[in-house]
């Protein structure tokens, strides 16, 4: 039978399948969890300088075939969050994943990571609603590069940078990651969107604006990816809503060395990850593939 195994630069994978950011991974027990239940690493929720309550409620809606949310980036802080990783790491790789508002903020909380046991860093230059971060840093490929370049120097770790769906220069910004010597790309985040309540006449969420993820992204996520693979030779982690084996093939044959799963566990669970890497064995059993690699891009030939 073919091999799920997958290499990101020099990190090497037992299944391509990851947990994306956000989902599943504010605690070491949760992403323990997800570990256990087959997924070949596990990103950690986007973790900054200070401790962050997020947007009040509400800040996350069912749409149809997705969802909407703005968090707002609520997590515990660097400091606090050692132990969850910790906890996490026992079990199998994890990636760190930080925002910051300046180089020198990603450099401190990329080195913080980096000694809690952070397999590889995931920069979030992409959440769509939060106010001086994400987009607002992830949309200038000079910012972007100016990061990376700082981050790469800092750590010895890969660094890995997530970018958003919100531009016409994703390419430009898969670049700047490249010539700043980023390790890969990730892509996408969510889209900007919002919802109104015509009996209200108001936007439902606390934050007017959130982020679309889920099924109807999916083929946002996937032109991403394509389009990628075509401007960069840095390896893509392709992402936005996975829910079965043929949407993470689709990612795969698009370019995708590797695959993360989000919004999907709300339905399934964390059993989605052997699922899908079972699904995917069966595929290449049937049509002759006997690896990951020998898939990545081939929609392109
Ligand atoms: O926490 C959030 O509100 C959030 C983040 Br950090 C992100 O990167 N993407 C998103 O849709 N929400």
């Amino acid at each position: 039978m073919g091999s799920l195994k997958t290499t990101i630069g020099k990190l090497e994978f037992t299944n391509p399948s990851i947990l994306a950011s956000g989902i599943m991974d504010e605690t070491g027990l949760s992403m323990a969890r997800v570990l256990d239940s087959g997924a070949g690493a596990v990103v950690s929720k986007s973790i900054g300088t200070k401790a962050n309550l997020g947007h009040v409620n509400p800040c996350f809606l069912e749409v149809t075939s997705g969802y909407i949310n703005s968090m707002g980036l609520p997590n515990p802080g660097i400091d606090a969050y050692k132990k969850e990783m910790e906890m996490a790491i026992i079990k199998g790789k994890v990636i760190g994943s930080i925002y910051g508002a300046s180089a020198q903020e990603f450099v401190e909380l990329a080195g913080k990571m980096e000694d809690f046991g952070a397999c590889a860093i995931e920069l979030n230059l992409s959440c769509p609603h939060a106010k001086g971060y994400g987009i607002e840093v992830g949309t200038d490929p000079k910012i972007v590069k100016d990061i990376v370049v700082a981050v790469k120097s800092s750590i010895k770790i890969p660094v890995w940078a997530k970018l958003t769906p919100n531009t016409h220069i994703l390419s430009d910004i898969g670049r700047a990651v490249e010539n700043g010597g980023g390790d890969a790309v990730v892509a996408i985040n969510t889209l900007k969107a919002m919802v109104i309540e015509p009996e209200f006449a108001k936007p439902v969420l606390s934050n007017k604006i959130g982020g679309l993820s889920g099924n109807a992204i999916k083929p946002v996520g996937v032109r991403a990816v394509y389009d990628l693979r075509e401007s960069i030779s840095i390896p893509i982690i392709g992402t936005g809503g996975i829910s079965n084996y043929r949407d993470a093939l689709e990612y795969i044959m698009a370019g995708a060395s590797a695959f993360q799963i989000g919004s999907a566990i709300f339905n399934d669970g964390p059993e989605i990850f052997r699922k899908i890497c079972g699904g995917i064995s069966k595929f290449m059993k049937r049509y002759g593939y006997d690896s990951i690699e020998s898939m990545v891009g081939i929609a392109h030939e």
